[in-house]
């Protein structure tokens, strides 16, 4: 039984020494309560530092003991390990950097050192307990490299890999001088989850042009395996929060809380100290609210909890003066013996406080500069069980995305921030309420227990995917039990596409007439009343009615945009248009222009880019940049960009060679069979039924039954059938 593996830099307890005695206390967090339903199961296990350093044996084996009875294991990591990984590479380069401040951004390579040999203890760790079939879950920016270090001692196993915080776009990924490495480190794992499509997709983008892989629909091919990338907004424990406020402890807490500040309104702001979460802007935002609405002076006040964070490092302790500056100017400037306008508070809170806090508030402001996701903003909401209360989001807060009822707004503009509060302190309670019921409703449909099933349902479903797309070679025996069936079978119906499947592939794409073998076994089969045969190409109509109109077989043209179901006519699968071509063409053309070889075929209702004569490299570099380009523009024109064989292709979109091959299988068959050798026949492969032979031409991963070895092969086969010869020798 495959047990599941969760790892994160730091366990969800946390060590402590005192009196010569290691303790730990549990951390209550969303993603501990989440995970909770996994690693507490069985002998499954999360690994991860408890935040302690020692190097006595007795007390590693003390630790180690304490955290087997919690399904926990620990990593031991030094002070210097620390220093240079957790505070160096990740919190000083990849924390600044994926953030948005290139300019805070340290590249030490000692700390980029430090970086890859903790990965690696990580997975020296991870390797002690895992099988190659088990499923192991790997967290967060402080282990991009582990998938693939675990990739290779573990082949077979099923990784998954979620990023808390953003993924940067490709104009800033690309400054980190690792930046290949750290892409090659994360697509070890089966499946990449990010929290908005915005970071899967400059996630892709970088992926395409620093390794040179590129996706389709989130998928990527890299040599035998395929790793996946989606977005998985992560929820909050919205139970949790939800009854909390309504618990007496907090009420009581509320009351205190009463009682100490007075009747005004109440805006809440909770952020660890950190220079992504907008603190200053927000603070001079509350300054220009004041001074433009003096009515608002004396009646309301800000609650501001600021959670000590890495206050060694002097770029966190600059911002900490700032701050503090701010707050006291503020307060100076406003206050009055009975009003202060800002409850400073440095340091962090028990929970009930926390619940008591959101309880309490009127508003939240909630104005990252930057921010993977943001739980304040989401505990905020499940908070308000009477639905009063109003929230300001910042549009640069993965949140954001999903809770577009709150008061959305540009961190940077303060303007904005001040009408914000404004709108949120005058704002009809029927609206506030109104507003609310959707956002509860987002919240508690995707709360934290969902996210962590959906992503560990996608994970399972992926490995089941992937272990279809396998080799697998149709062997003598497969090929003398295929013959057996297709001569027993009354009526038959085969596919065949056309280039590398009935004929070798060819650097002029305009020379792969057919030759006489093939159109003598073309002709052969369907002279046969009991076979229908399907060209099945992405070649124009005209080419194939010039080669093989005379013959007695069903074609279909431009990967199923034109279909000859009823000889000698064709037609179009459905209406289409091909307006978009005078916008696509001419960007085509410039490609052509810096592609020496490369050259533009049209068809009627596609166009298509060959590099196949181009200088290998600069084709393949500039196929890249085509993609990113052209999904780029045809997001909103119902065009698909489609990659085959040396070729890009841009059609309309919902066109396949599957949804073309159904129209042949309204009627029964007893035998199918259906033969291809690129990305474009998957979708065929895909719509036919399990019993039908489905054949790839090539030794490549495929969802079809069995690979052939080459055009060569097939012809032999189709022969074979064609004679109905079954006497194959063992
Ligand atoms: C990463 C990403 C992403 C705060 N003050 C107190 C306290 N908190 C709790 C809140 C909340 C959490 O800390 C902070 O939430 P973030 O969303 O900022 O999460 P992080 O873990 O810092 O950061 C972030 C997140 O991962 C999840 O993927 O959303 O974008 O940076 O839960 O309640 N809790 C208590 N006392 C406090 O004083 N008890």
């Amino acid at each position: 039984m495959p047990k599941t593996i969760i790892v994160s830099n730091r366990l969800p307890v946390s060590g402590i020494k005192k009196d010569n005695q290691i303790s730990f206390s549990p951390s209550a967090g969303g993603l501990a309560t989440g995970l909770g339903s996994i690693y507490k199961k069985g002998d499954n296990i999360w690994i991860g530092w408890p935040g302690i350093y020692t190097n006595e044996p007795s007390e590693k084996e003390h630790i180690n003991q304490e955290l087997q009875k919690e399904n926990m294991s620990p990593v031991f990591l030094s002070q210097e390990d620390i220093e240079k990984f957790y505070e160096g590479f990740s919190n000083s380069t990849l924390w600044p950097l994926f953030h948005y401040f290139p300019k805070y951004v340290v590249n030490d390579h000692e700390y980029w050192e430090t970086y890859q040999a903790v990965n690696s203890i990580f997975c020296e760790q991870i390797l002690k307990h895992a099988n190659q079939d088990d499923i192991i879950w790997v967290h967060d920016y402080q282990l991009l490299l582990l998938p693939t270090m675990l990739r290779k001692y573990l082949p077979d196993a099923t990784i998954g890999f979620f990023q808390h915080i953003p993924f940067p776009s490709y104009e800033i990924f690309r400054m980190l001088p690792w930046r290949s490495e750290i892409l090659e480190g994360m697509i070890g794992a089966d499946l990449i989850g990010f929290h908005t499509y915005d970071d899967v997709r400059h996630f892709l983008s970088s992926v395409s042009r620093i390794v040179g892989v590129d996706n389709k629909m989130g998928q990527l091919r890299i040599a035998d395996r395929v790793c996946n990338v989606d977005s998985f907004p992560m929820g909050i424990d919205y139970e949790k929060f939800s009854q909390a406020v309504q618990s007496a402890e907090t009420k009581k807490e509320i009351e205190n809380l009463r009682n100490g500040i007075g009747e005004q309104r109440l805006i809440i702001s909770i952020d660890r100290l950190d220079y992504s979460k907008g603190i200053p802007e927000r603070l001079k935002a509350f300054d220009k609210f004041l001074e433009t609405y003096p009515d608002f002076r004396g009646n309301v006040s800000l609650i501001f909890v600021l959670v000590p964070s890495r206050d060694k490092v002097a770029l966190y302790k600059e911002l900490k003066v700032e701050i503090d500056e701010l707050v006291g100017r503020i307060n100076g400037k406003y206050g009055s013996i009975n009003w202060s306008p800002i409850h400073y508070f440095y340091r962090s809170f028990p929970f009930t406080s926390l619940s008591a806090f959101y309880g309490i508030s009127d508003v939240a402001l909630v104005t990252p500069l930057r921010d993977g996701m943001n739980l304040v903003a989401k505990e905020y909401i499940a908070s308000k069980t009477d639905k009063k209360g109003v929230l300001i989001l910042s549009e640069m807060a993965g949140a954001a995305k999903e809770l577009s009822d709150a008061i959305i707004i540009n961190p940077n503009d303060i303007n904005a921030i001040v009408d914000a509060l404004h709108e949120a302190l005058t704002m009809p309670e029927q609206e506030q309420v109104l507003r609310n019921t959707n956002l509860q409703n987002i919240l508690k449909r995707y709360d934290i227990h969902s996210w962590v099933n959906v992503f560990m349902n996608r994970l399972h479903f992926i490995k089941e995917k992937e272990n279809e797309m396998k080799v697998r070679q149709l062997n003598i025996r497969l090929q003398k039990k295929l013959l057996e069936d297709f001569k027993k079978a009354e009526t038959r119906i085969l596919f065949l596409d056309y280039d590398g499947t009935l004929m070798p592939f060819s650097t002029n794409p305009g020379k792969v007439k057919p030759d006489d073998e093939l159109l003598e076994i073309l002709e052969k089969l369907s002279s046969n009343l009991q076979n229908k045969v399907v060209l099945i190409s992405g070649r124009n109509k005209d080419s194939l009615e010039e080669w093989l109109g005379h013959l007695n077989i069903d074609m279909i043209a431009e990967h199923g945009v034109w279909l000859k179901e009823s000889r000698p006519f064709w037609s179009l699968i459905d209406y289409l248009t091909d307006e978009w071509k005078s916008e696509i063409y001419p960007i085509l053309e410039t490609y052509v222009d810096r592609t020496p070889g490369s050259f533009i075929e049209t068809k009627d209702y596609s166009l298509v880019w060959h590099y196949r004569k181009a200088e290998r490299d600069l084709g393949e570099q500039r196929a890249r940049e085509l993609v990113s380009h052209l999904q780029y523009l045809t997001t909103n024109m119902q065009l698909q960009v489609l990659e085959g064989n040396k070729v890009i292709e841009v059609k309309n979109s919902g066109i396949n060679k599957g949804k073309a091959a159904l129209r042949w299988l309204q009627n029964p068959y007893d035998f199918i069979f259906a033969a291809g050798d690129d990305w474009t026949d998957e979708d065929m492969f895909d719509v036919l039924p399990d019993f039908a032979y489905t054949l790839k031409v090539g030794f490549s991963p495929t969802i079809a039954r069995y690979n052939i070895e080459s055009w060569r092969e097939m012809r032999l086969l189709l022969s074979a059938m064609a004679s109905e010869l079954v006497t194959i020798e063992k």
